[in-house]
C-alpha cells in the first residue's frame, strides 16, 4: 500500500469560485509532488458511491447533491508522512474551526462546502485514488 499518498479532490464550491490554481499552488508549496490529476465530475450516483461510509449521517443527501452540483478537481498526492501533512494542510472539517492559513481557512465558506477534501488513512487514499485514477494516469 501506498503509505506515503493521499488523495484529495478540490470540491465544487471551490472550484466555482475560481480557487483551482491558489489550492494547487498551496498543495504544491507544501511540498506534495502530484502523482496524478483529472478535472472531471461526479454523477449523483458516483458521488453516493464515493460517500457510501457516510450513508447513514443526516447530512448524506445534501453532500451527495453538493457534490454532484459541478465540476471537481481530483488528485493523488505524494510526499512524506502525507495522509497527516495532508490534513494539517486542510484544516478542519467545518471552516470556522480551521486554523489560520489552512486551505478552508483560506478558501471554504461552510461544513458541507468545504473547499478541499483529504483521505483519512492509507486505507481510504488507496481506495479513492483507485475510485478516480487508473494505473497509466500516475506518473
Ligand atoms: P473530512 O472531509 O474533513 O474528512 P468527513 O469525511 O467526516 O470530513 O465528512 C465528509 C464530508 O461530509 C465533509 N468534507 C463535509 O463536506 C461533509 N460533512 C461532514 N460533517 C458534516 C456535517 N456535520 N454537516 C454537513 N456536512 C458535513
Amino acid at each position: 500500500m501506498a503509505t506515503n499518498r493521499t488523495f484529495t479532490m478540490i470540491k465544487p464550491d471551490a472550484v466555482a469560485n475560481g480557487h483551482i490554481g491558489a489550492i494547487i499552488d498551496q498543495i504544491t508549496k507544501a511540498g506534495f509532488k502530484i502523482v496524478a490529476l483529472k478535472y472531471t465530475a461526479l454523477s449523483p450516483e458516483k458521488a453516493g458511491e464515493f460517500y457510501a461510509v457516510h450513508k447513514e449521517r443526516g447530512f448524506y443527501n445534501d453532500l451527495v447533491s453538493f457534490m454532484s452540483s459541478g465540476p471537481i478537481v481530483a488528485a493523488i498526492l505524494e510526499k512524506e508522512n502525507a495522509i497527516e501533512d495532508f490534513r494539517k494542510l486542510i484544516g478542519a472539517t467545518d471552516p470556522t474551526k480551521a486554523e489560520e492559513g489552512t486551505i478552508r481557512n483560506r478558501f471554504a465558506k461552510s461544513i458541507d462546502a468545504n473547499a478541499i477534501h483529504g483521505s483519512d488513512s492509507d486505507e481510504n487514499a488507496a481506495i479513492e485514488g483507485n475510485f478516480f485514477f487508473s494505473a497509466f494516469e500516475r506518473f
